[in-house]
């Protein structure tokens, strides 16, 4: 099944408005996706975003990013010619149709590179057929230390892994609030949500702080009360909470609302503005590690914050993963001598060495995850703040 509503195709030409939201048809051109072009081309990238589902608050923010920085490098002319194509899907937070708008991208579409898909669930079950097809896939959110990039050798990511970024948040979070206790609650059916759980439990144990009590949920649940009492009734100087936006909201108001008084610290699904507009006041103070630096006044940076303004909307970590994700690939193509084809933009990848973004200076390690500085962040006044 195709959701055509949800395709969306911004033209290669710097226009803004030309979206075709129910566009049918295959475009079953090849445009450059198997075989080396060269100027004058256009390079098709279709990206695989949550517009529906448990992780639409982050599909979103990823949308306005892509668009921008497609329009940014279109603009720009920087590409020797070569425009650049974005083909949105909706994966509908699932992995079945993750799977299918990866094989219509692969297939139908032809494009030079994947983008997404937003969760690391659906990323365990779709980046395989890239893998397989031998078209490369970039990352723009998938925070799993395991089960990503490790998949092959097309497969990378612009997003700093859990491992990357929770042990430093822990870290500066204990000699900010000084706690020696923490219980740990984090959703079990989930590949991003279990996955920062175990690196919440490592860092913990490396910061010497007791892990008092841990509870479970799942994606559907609502109601928390159970996992919130018990672990009030154990006192822990913080609580950490691995969930995505929806359910992290929830926790967080749930947690105030039954008295639990003492600090809280999240994962990735906390970083959207929708968590502290769905939490509401019970946000304040909340802490997150994060990718995005947004108080970085770095030009790139600057640049990603004015656009954001224009269009008329709140930047945050999942905006700026994917503006800059358009900006790696852009450099990925000047690299590859400005090739096209699936083959070049991979090769292309590991060109890619400390370009500016508004993530900072982007490099891939050898293993092809995201290199560049994390910070951390607290609700204050309802908005996210850098701690420094
Ligand atoms: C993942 C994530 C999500 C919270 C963000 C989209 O980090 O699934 O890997």
């Amino acid at each position: 099944m195709r959701l055509g509503c949800w395709s969306l195709r911004l033209a290669a030409v710097a226009v803004p408005l030309a979206i075709g939201a129910c566009k049918g048809g295959g475009g079953g051109d090849s445009g450059g996706a198997s075989s080396a072009q060269t100027k004058g081309a256009s390079l098709k990238m279709g990206a695989a975003l949550s517009m529906t589902g448990a992780a639409a608050t982050y599909g979103q923010s990823q949308k306005n990013g892509l668009e921008a920085a497609t329009e940014e490098v279109n603009g720009g002319n920087t590409l020797q010619g070569i425009k650049l194509e974005l083909l949105v899907e909706d994966d509908a937070t699932s992995k079945e149709q993750g799977i299918n708008v990866f094989q219509r991208f692969i297939n139908t579409d032809k494009v030079s590179v994947i983008i997404g898909p937003t969760l690391s669930t659906t990323a365990t079950a779709a980046d395989p057929l890239a893998q397989q097809a031998r078209v490369p896939v970039l990352a723009i959110s998938n925070t799993s230390p395991t089960g990503i990039t490790d998949i092959g050798d097309y497969i990378w990511r612009d997003s700093l892994t859990e491992a990357q970024v929770v042990p430093g948040a822990v870290k500066k979070a204990k000699a900010k609030i000084g706690f020696k206790t923490a219980a740990v609650l984090y959703g079990n059916d989930d590949v991003f949500t279990k996955a920062g759980y175990d690196v919440m439990k490592k860092a913990l144990a490396d910061e010497t702080v007791t892990v008092v009590d841990t509870q479970t949920f799942a994606k559907p649940d609502r109601d928390f009360s159970a996992q919130l009492t018990a672990i009030k009734g154990k006192n822990p100087e913080i609580l950490v909470v691995s969930a995505l936006a929806d359910n992290a909201a929830a926790i967080v108001a749930q947690a105030r609302q039954l008295g639990y008084a003492g600090a809280i610290l999240g994962g990735n699904g906390f970083n959207s503005p929708a968590f502290i507009k769905n939490a509401g006041p019970a946000a304040e103070g909340v802490l997150v590690g994060t990718s995005w630096n947004s108080a970085s006044t770095a030009p790139a940076n600057q640049r990603f914050k004015e656009l954001m303004q224009k269009r008329g909307v709140n930047p945050d970590q999942f905006s700026a993963q994917a503006y800059s994700g358009v900006l790696i690939v852009a450099e990925a193509v000047r690299k590859a001598g400005f090739k096209t084809g699936r083959d070049e933009v991979k090769n292309g990848f590991a060109q890619v060495k400390d370009l500016d973004t508004p993530l900072g200076k982007f490099s891939f390690t050898p293993t092809r995850d995201a290199q560049h500085e994390p910070a951390v962040q607290q609700v204050k006044n309802g908005k996210f703040e850098i701690v420094q």
